[in-house]
C-alpha cells in the first residue's frame, strides 16, 4: 500500500479515507476557481480542464477531502468519458451552475443520483448576476427540491456555506 506523504500535494493518489468531492458543471462555470477559492490557493488551471485533476484538502470536520475537478459538461469525445469515469469514483458532486440553462445539469444530476452521489447544487459567479443568483436559486430549487448554494469564488462569496454543506453531506 503507498501512503500520500503530502497531502497538499496535487495527486490520483487519495488516503483511503478520504471522500471524494466532485466539480461539475459547463466549461467557464468556474470549476476550477471555485477549487481555488476552497484551496485558498491557484492549485487548479483555471484556463482549461482536459482530464479530472486532484487536490487534497482539510476540510475541518470531515478531514481529508479530495476535490476532483472535470472537464465541462458540455466537452464532447474523450474529455467527457474521462468526466463519466470519474463520477463513478465519487462520494459527492457539487454541480455548478452559472446560468440558466439547465438541461445538462439536470441530466447529470439524475445520473449522478442514481450512481449513489450525493449531490450539492452551486450557484457559482453570482458577482456576474444582477441579483446575485436569486432568481436562478429559486428556479433551481423549484426544479431539483433543493436550496443550491449561491458562491462567488472571486469575491470569496459563500464558501463558507459550501463547506458547511460538505461537511453535512450525509
Ligand atoms: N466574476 C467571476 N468570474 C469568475 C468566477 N469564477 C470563475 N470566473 C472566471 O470565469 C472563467 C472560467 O472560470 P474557470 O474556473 O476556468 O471555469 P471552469 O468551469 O473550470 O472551466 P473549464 O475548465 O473550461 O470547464 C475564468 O475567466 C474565471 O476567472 C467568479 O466567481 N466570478
Ligand atoms: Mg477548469
Amino acid at each position: 500500500m503507498s501512503i500520500e506523504t503530502n497531502p497538499e500535494q496535487s495527486s490520483e493518489m487519495r488516503e483511503p479515507e478520504s471522500r471524494r468531492f466532485g466539480l461539475f458543471g459547463k466549461k467557464s462555470s468556474g470549476k476550477s476557481a471555485l477549487i481555488n477559492a476552497l484551496l485558498g490557493r491557484d492549485a487548479a488551471d483555471v484556463s482549461e480542464t482536459t482530464e479530472p485533476t486532484y487536490q487534497a484538502m482539510e476540510i475541518y470536520g470531515i478531514g481529508s477531502v479530495t476535490l476532483v475537478d472535470t472537464a465541462g459538461l458540455d466537452s464532447t469525445g474523450k474529455r467527457i468519458k474521462k468526466t463519466q469515469a470519474a463520477a463513478e469514483k465519487l462520494d459527492v458532486a457539487l454541480m455548478l451552475m452559472a446560468n440558466d440553462s439547465l438541461e445538462l445539469e439536470l441530466v447529470w444530476m439524475s445520473r449522478l443520483r442514481h450512481n449513489g452521489v450525493a449531490i450539492i447544487p452551486v450557484i457559482s459567479q453570482i458577482d456576474k448576476m444582477p441579483d446575485e443568483g436569486r432568481h436562478l436559486a429559486a428556479a433551481v430549487e423549484e426544479v431539483t427540491g433543493r436550496k443550491p448554494i449561491r458562491v462567488s469564488a472571486k469575491l470569496g462569496i459563500g464558501l463558507d456555506e459550501l463547506l458547511d454543506a460538505m461537511r453535512n453531506v450525509k
